[in-house]
């Protein structure tokens, strides 16, 4: 049989102008890497490739494109917040002669714009299309949309290909065991893009793709790993002995189940997401957001996940009908009530395909502006009762509080005196505890801060008398940093981006 025709293949993940998350980027450079980890997706569509294409993988963040190797074929991942780079990279590679193919959950909802700067969108879920495209292609009878009537069944599925991955500059690989939400909240899109039902993978194959990864570090991607527990339970039992150590997203019901809770802390789980979203009830009501919710049980909640050694990352949403710029005040004094020093706050956004979309698009009240504002620092909507330019300032003002260090230290010590943090997270190699043990010292000995001084020194004696472990330390330590960094890095920028807002304030909705 005649070899087949070989093709060069680019999948790429286009970078993104208004950085999220870079607590995570500074903690990923605090350990010598550029990036916590790249899209999944990249490495998952690679491993549905045939063998005659020769892919090479490209995350922006962390490496730049090749100028003199041009693809036959060009695949590109997707979302509200690289939409535009994305299209921009479509239009470069189309002037060189390749085919390009967009997919993920910006081209999925703008398939006519992508249209325009590509040749194809699969959207929804790639497996089975995305063969099919490729078949296509070699066929020169590519189709311009491939969507998934059905869901794929998602039991196995091949290792993602980090092979082709430049692991020397991310941390951790990302994992996923489930696809589905039952939920279906406003202001996400996860139900619409892989349906309401649960579908899971064979824990067999799981643990064949986290053997064969090259990290002991993951982020496990589903969107609540615990929902059913039964699985969450026999998942941890097999991945007791791999030794890794990860993160994921859950809801706070897991508090509900000690023996899970416990599970978990043993399999490796030293953070878990929480989606708080809103404070505010008639916010979640607002949003259909119905789970997750609760005062009292929020308390005992927290307390026990960081009894059972886990660190929860709380996330927040500010910016529904019912919100004023109280809320901002309630998000802070609730971390502060709860010992809650890891907290993503974000400004509602409504990234295409969602109803809150189609709501605000409805109503006249999306913001004309750059969609890729749309990482959750800055305003893109028109609010019902706040202000462009009033949510942003608050916001700013609420952010900078979070993470400083005064604030930081507080928490810091009522959260770790626990003696819950004893367990390590995972091996670190020797060069890279000096590493951190250097990076931390010039940070927080060698400065004027009092506060960075005295949680230092509170830190250290913890980690000297055994009540916490020198990774967990040190990296409670680091993360702080990173985001006290990351909002430093915002206030360098904060006349720019005042500038950009304020051409956008058009004042309250409400007001109009
Ligand atoms: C893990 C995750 C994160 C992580 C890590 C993200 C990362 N860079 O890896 C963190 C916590 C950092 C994060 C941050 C954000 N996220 Co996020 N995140 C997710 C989550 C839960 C899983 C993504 C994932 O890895 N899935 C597994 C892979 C395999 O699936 P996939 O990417 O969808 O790919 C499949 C298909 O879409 C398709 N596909 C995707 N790309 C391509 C490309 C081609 C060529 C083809 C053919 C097919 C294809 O094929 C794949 C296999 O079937 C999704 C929700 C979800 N369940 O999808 C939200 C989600 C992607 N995030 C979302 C948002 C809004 C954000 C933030 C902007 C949040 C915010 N306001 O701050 C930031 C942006 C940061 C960034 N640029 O990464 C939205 C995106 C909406 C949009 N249209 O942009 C989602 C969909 C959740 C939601 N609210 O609806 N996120
Ligand atoms: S926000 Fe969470 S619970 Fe709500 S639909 Fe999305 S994934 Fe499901």
């Amino acid at each position: 049989m005649a070899d087949k025709k070989k093709y060069t293949l680019f999948l790429i993940s286009p970078r993104q102008k208004f950085v999220n998350y870079p607590a995570h980027s500074e903690m990923a450079k605090m350990f010598g890497k550029k990036r916590l980890m790249i899209p999944l997706a990249l490495p998952t569509i690679a491993a549905l490739t045939p063998d005659h294409y020769d892919i090479h993988i490209f995350d922006e963040e962390i490496e730049s494109l090749p100028k003199n190797l041009v693809p036959d074929i060009v695949g590109i991942t997707t979302l509200a917040a690289t939409g535009i780079r994305a299209f921009e990279l479509g239009d470069h590679y189309r002037s060189l002669g390749s085919k390009v193919i967009f997919g993920g959950p910006y081209a999925s909802f703008m398939q006519e714009e992508a249209l325009k700067h590509g040749d194809c969108v699969i959207a929804g879920e790639a497996e089975g299309k995305w063969e099919q495209a490729l078949a296509d292609f070699e066929q020169n009878s590519l189709k311009q949309v491939y969507s998934s009537e059905i869901y794929v069944p998602y039991k196995t599925q091949p290792p993602p290909r980090w092979d082709l991955v430049n692991m020397n500059r991310i941390f951790q690989v990302a994992i996923q065991v489930s696809r589905g939400c039952p939920f279906n909240c406003d202001f996400c899109l996860v139900s619409k893009n892989f349906g309401r039902k649960m579908r899971y993978r064979n824990i067999g194959n799981v643990v064949e793709e986290i053997k064969a990864a090259p990290s002991k570090y993951f982020f496990f991607v589903d969107d609540n790993l615990t929902i059913n527990k039964k699985y969450a339970k026999e998942l941890m039992r097999a991945i007791i002995p791999l030794k890794i150590s990860w993160g994921c997203m859950c809801s706070l019901d897991v508090a509900t189940d000690d023996e899970l809770l416990h599970l978990m802390a043993e399999a490796g789980c030293f953070n878990i997401l929480v989606g708080f979203e809103s404070l505010n009830p008639a916010s979640l009501d607002e949003s259909q957001k119905h789970h997750n919710r609760g005062g009292s049980i929020y308390a005992e909640a927290i307390n026990k996940i960081h009894a059972a050694g886990i660190h929860i990352n709380a996330s927040f949403v500010v910016g529904f009908d019912n919100d004023t710029l109280e809320e901002f005040d309630r998000i802070f004094d609730f971390t502060m009530q709860h010992n809650l020093p890891h907290v993503n706050l974000h400004l509602l956004n409504a990234p295409p395909g969602t109803e809150t979309h189609r709501k605000f698009r409805e109503e006249g009240r999306l913001l004309s502006c750059d969609p890729e504002l749309g990482v959750g620092h800055f305003p893109t909507l028109h609010y019902m009762q706040m202000s462009q330019i009033g949510i942003f300032d608050k916001y700013m003002e609420t952010v900078t509080k979070l993470y400083s260090f005064d604030t930081i230290r507080k928490k810091g010590e009522a959260l770790l005196s626990n003696g819950a943090f004893t367990r390590p997270g995972g091996e670190i190699s020797a060069f890279m505890k000096a590493r951190l043990s250097w990076i931390t010292f010039t940070a927080f000995v060698l400065t004027n801060d009092p506060d960075r001084k005295k949680l230092f020194r509170f830190v250290i004696k913890l980690i000297r008398t055994k009540q916490i472990a020198i990774d967990k330390g040190l990296g409670f330590l680091l993360s702080m940093l990173g985001y006290y960094r990351h909002i430093q890095e915002h206030h360098r920028n904060l006349e720019q981006y005042r500038m950009i807002v304020r051409q956008q304030d058009k004042g309250a909705w409400k007001d109009k």
